[in-house]
Parts: structure tokens; sequence; C-alpha cells
């Protein structure tokens, strides 16, 4: 539902402190720390060649692939901005190998912060749409001291998650696990403004995200849903399917947000002791967290993502997230495979 009354991020979130009682002020302070630290990322992202930002760095990170300059600076931001201001334990970032604890100069808070702070690395040098993923967990138990498997907490226990696209617009989208908002930057008053409250994913589809070039590789039963939208009207949907692909999550994930869709990276042969490309702290959870608020779904092909067990920081997923019915469909195909 688009809005008319100009509400900002903080008054967003000071009113949803008071009518539902959902946020504590360190939780208030991690959202607003995180959505500063995206506008300063969006200003490296905008100035591009001329901030000599494109381009990769001559490291890999712990999943073997390049870094490029921009990751490096995304998270690099992301954690100053992050480590003093009392509300975080620790944070865990797609591009660092291990946990990064607050430093002891600073007090310790609850939250624990986790990020794939540019998704979509491969779109970064072409201009096409990237952005950052986060999620927010907190500390269970009254254990000191913090430790990676504090951060191994199934999906449905996220206290907030979001992700900001940089794109044609810059913007923010939230859930407190109260429904989905979306936030557009304004470049003038460097303000983030409300545009959109209580998103809703249409329950149907004609529309499919998958990399295609991967097709060899599937399972039968995602080649069986894919082949099936393929055919068209002529085929057992009874109707045409359009295909989008823009390989950057956060980019197919909102169009999927804005006008309904599925998106899949399933498991493929090619590495089959891998569950999938998509890492499921970084990107997997907060993302199926923020679909299902918007009313879709979020499944593994099999089980529900929000409700895997994850068993280490880095650990890879399928993702089939989107229209509830056609993700059901998936996942029924799946399930008749078996
Ligand atoms: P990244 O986090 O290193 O950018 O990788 C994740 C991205 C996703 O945004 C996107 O869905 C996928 O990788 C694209 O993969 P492909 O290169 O197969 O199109
Ligand atoms: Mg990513």
């Amino acid at each position: 539902m688009p809005t008319t009354r100009r509400i900002s991020l903080t008054q967003y979130l000071v009113e949803q402190q008071r009518e539902h009682g959902r946020i504590p002020g360190e939780l208030r302070l991690l959202i607003e720390v995180v959505a500063r630290a995206c506008k300063r990322i969006a200003i490296a992202v905008n100035k591009g060649a001329l901030g000599d930002v494109l381009g990769s760095t001559e490291q890999s990170n712990v999943q073997g692939e390049i870094v490029k300059k921009l990751d490096l600076i995304a998270n690099e931001v992301l954690i100053e901005a992050n480590e003093w201001g009392g509300h975080l334990a620790a944070m865990a970032s797609e591009e660092m190998d291990s946990i990064h604890v607050v430093p002891n100069r600073y007090p310790q808070g609850e939250y624990l912060l986790l990020f794939d702070p540019l998704d979509g690395s491969s779109n970064i040098d072409v201009n096409v749409s990237i952005g950052t993923i986060f999620s927010v967990l907190r500390k269970v138990g009254h254990a000191r001291g913090v430790s990676e498997e504090d951060f191994l907490q199934p999906g449905r226990q996220q206290a907030a998650a979001g992700y900001c696209v940089y794109g044609p617009q810059t913007t923010l989208v939230l859930t407190l696990g109260n429904g989905v908002a979306m936030f557009t930057l304004d470049r003038e008053t460097g303000s983030w403004v409300l545009t959109a409250q209580g998103v809703q994913v249409p329950e149907d589809t004609k529309e499919f995200a998958i990399n295609m070039s991967n097709l060899r590789h599937w399972d039968m039963p995602v080649r069986r849903y894919i082949d099936e939208c393929l055919q068209g009207k002529e085929g057992p949907r009874g109707k045409d399917f359009n295909m989008r692909w823009v390989a950057s999550m956060v980019a197919d994930v909102h169009r999927i947000l804005t006008r309904g869709g599925i998106f899949m990276y399933p498991w493929d042969k090619r590495e089959p002791d891998k569950p999938g490309k998509l890492r499921l702290l970084y990107e997997a959870n907060p993302m199926a967290f923020i679909v299902e608020q918007a009313g879709g779904a979020a499944t593994n092909g099999r089980e529900r993502i929000l409700d895997l067990q994850p068993r280490k920081l880095h650990e890879r997923v399928s993702v089939v997230l989107g229209s509830r019915n056609e993700v059901e469909r998936v996942t029924a195909y799946h399930r008749d495979a078996a």
C-alpha cells in the first residue's frame, strides 16, 4: 500500500515501538545504524569509476570467490558503523572467515548482526542493481562472551531482517516481524522516507527467476517445474510465463515483492556436496523472513527455510521463494520425486 504522509525511518521505528512495543531501544539504534551505513555504501556505489571503487581486489573470500573492491568497502562501512554503539555483541559477514566480536573498548549489546555487504557482486562493474542484505538475531542464553554457535539459530528467531537495493532508486526494505515496509532514500534531504508498508506478494504469478544456463545440472523436480512453465499456454499450466534473472538476489527479490514471481537457486549436481550457491545465514534467512512477512513462502525445495537448523556460519542452501502457490508447487514436486 503506497503511503502519502511523509514518514521518516526514525518516525516509523518510534511509532512501531509505541504501538506494538516490539522494538527495544537497542534494536532501533541497530536498524538506524545499518540504514546509515547503507547510505554510505550507496554513495560509494554511485561514484563508480570516479571513486575508484570498481574492479577486484587480489583477495578471495572464505567461499573461494574473488573479492571486489566494493565488497570490501561495504564490509568495512558496516563493521565501522556498528561496532561502537553498544547494541551488538558480534557480527558475521559473507566476506569474513570468522565472526567479528565487538572490541573490548566498546560496550557489548545483546544483538548479533549478519550481512552480505554487497550482494550481486558480478553486477558491480556493469552498473546493474546490487544490494546489502542483513539479518538480526538476539544472543540467546546468558553465557559471557560470544561465539560462532550463538549465530547458529534457525531463521524464525530473527528479530529483524532487511535489504537495501542500490538501483535506479535506493530502497531499504525492512521487517521487524510485523509486515514489510519500504523506504526510499531522498537524496536531497538524506533521509529514508516510508514509501510502502504492508507489502504483499501476490499468491500467483507468471514470472520466474532462475539461472537457465544451469538447466542441465538441476534435479528432476526443478526441471519439471521449469519445463511446464516453458510449455506455456499449450502445457499443463495453461498460461504463458515470463522469465527475469538479474543475478542480484536483492533485485530479483525486490521485483517479487513489488509484482510477484518465483525465485530459485536450486541445488545442482556440479558440486553435489554443496546444497546450493546461496548462503543460509546472510541471504536465504533474511530474504525468507521478508518474503513470508509479505505473505509469500520460502523453502529449500523440501522444508521451510526459516525452520532449518544452521550447522555452520557459511552454510549454503537451495532457495525457492516468492509467490506462495508457485513455491508450494515446486515443493510438492520435490515431495512427489522423493
Ligand atoms: P554474491 O553474494 O557473491 O554476489 O553471490 C550471490 C548472487 C545472488 O545475488 C544471485 O542470485 C546469484 O549470486 C547469481 O548467480 P549467477 O552468477 O549464477 O547468476
Ligand atoms: Mg550475496
